[in-house]
């Protein structure tokens, strides 16, 4: 496509889409008419990939999953057609300008955090590789809320992602499910039937996921939830007006809101509601599209591969015994194994207060016929295995976990470390009895967005030096090892990241007002705000280091600029404390002109997928602290080292495969191994004893209980330093001297620009095999048993 047939297109849209002409065209138009018309070329292949599926019968694979962080889309589609320059060209003549443009789209946050944003690398790779299959989700008429600090406490709004019409999606009036609720179960000549109480329609909404050079493209399929009957005319003629409209407001409830809690799962009725929706809608949809292919359900297994990620949509496993055996009459034990066959499972954490269990009363109120299955998986599991002591029902409740571990065939965890701990811990007795259901896939990071979207800078410089060919070869980057002994290379690599720098240096100050040192080291830490991720023990150290450069500022400090980005679940109380330190201590350093351009710390609000784009890029330090054992992978740790950044790490989740990969040299390890963490915490003196033995980690908590940092108000964290002192389950202070110590080399590195820069450089090298088309590969050969189509 040329840029003048692409401008053609743009203004054909623009008219006949959306009824505007140039003259009177705002940013929002020529943004809707470019999607519409990039959208436009995404057609032909969508529909190909499709025939190619069918044609060669071949196996599909349905990742199942409450959330999707896809971000913005634009950007990601014109790059995956190769239509970049013709683009910015096309808009050119039309006086609009393509950066603007693209970042005038919504960042669809349909998703919490890692788990979501995995979901989203992994439709980007399938589509890469040409494995054939879909995405199944909920479309959230409002995604994760959007963050705003006042006084230096996070405020919550709502998401309105939706309020402009959403340009990539196809509505499927066609394609609706009906899905009941609650109700009563009754035999039937020898079959149970379920009868719902009550009911909504889950209708279809379509974007296709073009992968790179438009050579295959998938359907990401989000169910949004209607009413069966919008008005209920019988009540509106009584005069009733409210209760006439009482179904819709029942059915759109369910899509409507994503929960913002990302670990502390309460056990919400509406929740559970949304598991099932869109779970079953999923499952009828995949079952007719295996019915319309072929006519045994004996080639289930063969044909269907369904991937839950995480136990959210655990419910998978008794809603297929539920068809096959009360619908369509199989066996119950048959049933089971056709299902067992056809489903695996991702374990995302070991934190137990992510693991979900829903109360038994619960359950049978909303999903009664479930129940019951789910007592009949139990009693033939008992039957298969009389000594096993697991249970999935225990205490009143349906463990999640159990249920979704006993109906798949596979089970993987995320990364070496955590897979092992697995099998050590949560799953342990089911490992024993099933030794070879656990598998391991190490997750990954799709480089056309994460190095190719988000890093202009970078890609241009390694595909002069390479070739194109690493954007869906990401090991091609070790051809980039050579280079690094290249003054030129270097030279080039050490100016695409200032020129980054430079960049988040000015939008910072244009965001936040704070003026940064593009020279200083950018350190940042951007994720959720949790406990175990340790934000905490980044601002003790932050603490630390200010008043070690206020009492000697004439040391040879190494300029730091700390950055913070992520949002609290709005119910976890610590964690939005620890924001609240976070931007009291930004507001008093920020402002110390003994200090001045030595440190700097800054927490931009709302941080989102289009943060991490710009963030990423430009950073030098990335931090990767949290407690042994309890980080299950990462994947933003992954963004950063192909971007250039060293890390700062504990050995945890994906951090002890990183540091294999590029070098121990390369890394800066600190901290206590998970093992190390356990055996610590035997100690209840453990926190005392690392106060007392580190005055700077002593004197930065008196910092904070004295007021400093809170206008004189010593009560504002006490409760957490309570923790801390008293109990630091996380072992904050135990760490602390170790991370302070590995800062300081990280300083004497940094200090020394030539050796940083090959060191960054070396990281970029030997990351690729943390791209998710490798971890999509291994889900193909290991758990899914299918091979790609292209
Ligand atoms: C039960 C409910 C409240 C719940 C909702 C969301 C529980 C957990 C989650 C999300 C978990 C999550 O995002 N886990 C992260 O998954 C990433 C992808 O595998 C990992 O890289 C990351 O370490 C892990 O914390």
């Amino acid at each position: 496509m040329t840029a003048q047939e692409l401008q053609k297109a743009v203004l054909r849209h623009l008219e006949l889409s959306l009824g505007k002409d140039l003259a009177h065209a705002t940013v929002y138009d020529i943004r809707m008419s470019l999607t519409l018309a990039v959208r436009d070329q995404v057609i032909a292949p969508w529909f190909e990939s499709t025939r190619k599926t069918y044609a060669a019968q071949s196996k599909r694979v349905y990742y199942l999953s409450m959330e999707f962080l896809i971000g913005r889309l634009l950007e990601d589609a014109v790059n995956n057609l190769g239509l970049k320059q013709t683009a910015q060209e096309a808009l050119d003549a039309l006086g609009f300008d393509l950066t603007q443009v693209i970042a005038d789209e919504p960042d669809a946050a349909l998703g919490n955090g890692g788990l979501g944003r995995l979901a989203a690398c992994f439709l980007d790779s399938m589509s890469t590789i040409g494995c054939p299959g879909m995405g199944y989700g909920i479309r959230y008429e409002h995604g994760l809320f959007r963050q705003s600090f006042h006084d230096g406490v996070q405020i919550e709004e709502p998401e309105d992602w939706l309020r402009q019409p959403h340009g990539w999606e196809f509505a499927r009036p066609e394609a609706v499910e009906r899905i009941g609720f609650g109700g009563t179960v009754e035999a039937h000549d020898g079959r149970m039937r379920w009868s719902p109480a009550d009911a909504v329609l889950a209708k279809a909404h379509d974007t296709p996921i073009i992968g790179w050079q438009g050579q295959w493209a998938n359907t990401l399929r989000l169910w949004g939830a209607e009413p069966i009957q919008a008005f209920d005319l019988e009540a509106f003629n009584r005069g009733d007006f409210v209760g006439a409209a009482e179904q819709e407001a029942f059915a759109r409830t369910i899509s409507r809101v994503l929960y913002p809690d990302d670990t502390n799962g309460e056990g919400k009725e509406l929740r559970l509601k949304q598991e099932y929706f869109f779970t079953a809608a999923s499952l009828r949809d995949i079952l007719r599209r295996f019915l319309s292919e072929h006519d045994d359900l004996e080639l289930l297994p063969q044909k269907v591969a369904i991937q839950l990620n995480d136990t959210h949509p655990a419910i998978a496993g008794p809603e297929l015994i539920r068809i096959l055996h009360d619908e369509h009459g199989l066996e119950f034990d048959h049933a089971m194994a056709l299902a067992r066959n056809t489903l695996s499972f991702t374990n995302h954490t070991l934190l137990p207060e992510a693991l979900e269990r829903w109360p038994q009363a619960l359950m049978a109120r909303v999903l009664p016929r479930h129940l019951q299955i789910i007592a009949r998986i139990e009693e033939a599991f008992l039957a298969a295995q009389p000594e096993s002591p697991v249970r999935i029902l225990e205490d009143g409740d349906v463990r999640m976990g159990e249920l979704s571990f006993i109906m798949a065939h596979r089970v993987n965890g995320v990364s070496a470390l955590h897979t092992g701990l697995v099998k050590s811990t949560v799953f342990a007795q089911l490992h024993r009895t099933f030794p070879d259901r656990i598998v391991n896939q190490t997750n990954g990071v799709t480089p056309r967005r994460w190095v190719l979207g988000a890093n202009p800078r970078l890609s241009a410089l390694i595909t002069d030096r390479i070739g194109p060919g690493w954007v869906d070869d990401l090991e091609q980057l070790g051809a980039l090892e050579p280079h690094v002994e290249d003054a030129g290379f270097m030279a080039d690599y050490a100016a695409s990241k200032a020129g980054n720098k430079a960049d988040l240096a000015a939008w910072i100050a244009d965001t936040t007002g704070i003026a940064v040192d593009p020279a200083a080291m950018f350190d940042v830490q951007i994720k959720r705000i949790h406990e175990y991720k340790r934000q905490h023990l980044n601002i003790l150290e932050t603490i630390a280091l200010w008043q070690d450069m206020r009492a000697n500022p004439r040391a040879g400090w190494v300029p730091r600029v700390k950055i913070f980005g992520g949002k609290a679940a709005p119910g976890y109380v610590r964690a939005k404390e620890i924001i609240r330190l976070i931007n009291d201590v930004a507001r008093v350093i920020n402002a110390d002109p003994v200090t001045g351009d030595l440190l700097k710390v800054v927490y931009p609000a709302n941080y989102n997928v289009s943060m991490a784009e710009k963030l990423i890029p430009a950073s030098d330090l990335s931090e990767q602290i949290s407690t042994a054992g309890k980080e299950a992978s990462g994947t933003g740790n992954m963004k950063f080292a192909l971007n250039g950044a060293l890390t700062i790490g504990t050995l945890d989740g994906a951090n002890v495969e990183i540091r294999e990969h590029v070098g121990a040299e390369n890394f800066f390890l600190f901290g206590m191994t998970a093992e190390e963490v356990v055996a610590r915490r035997e100690d209840p003196q453990h926190q005392a004893k690392a106060i007392a033995a580190s005055p700077r980690l002593a004197g930065a908590l008196k910092g904070i209980a004295d007021g400093t940092f809170s206008d004189g108000d010593g009560a504002r964290y006490a409760a957490l330093l309570a923790d801390l002192r008293g109990h630091d389950y996380f072992t904050i202070c135990a760490d602390f001297d170790s991370y302070w110590n590995c800062q300081r080399q990280v300083d004497a590195a940094f200090a020394d620009p030539a050796r940083w820069m090959r060191m960054a450089a070396l990281n970029t090298a030997r990351s690729g095999w943390f791209s998710s088309d490798r971890t999509i590969r291994g889900y193909m050969a290991d758990v899914w048993d299918i091979t790609p189509l292209i």
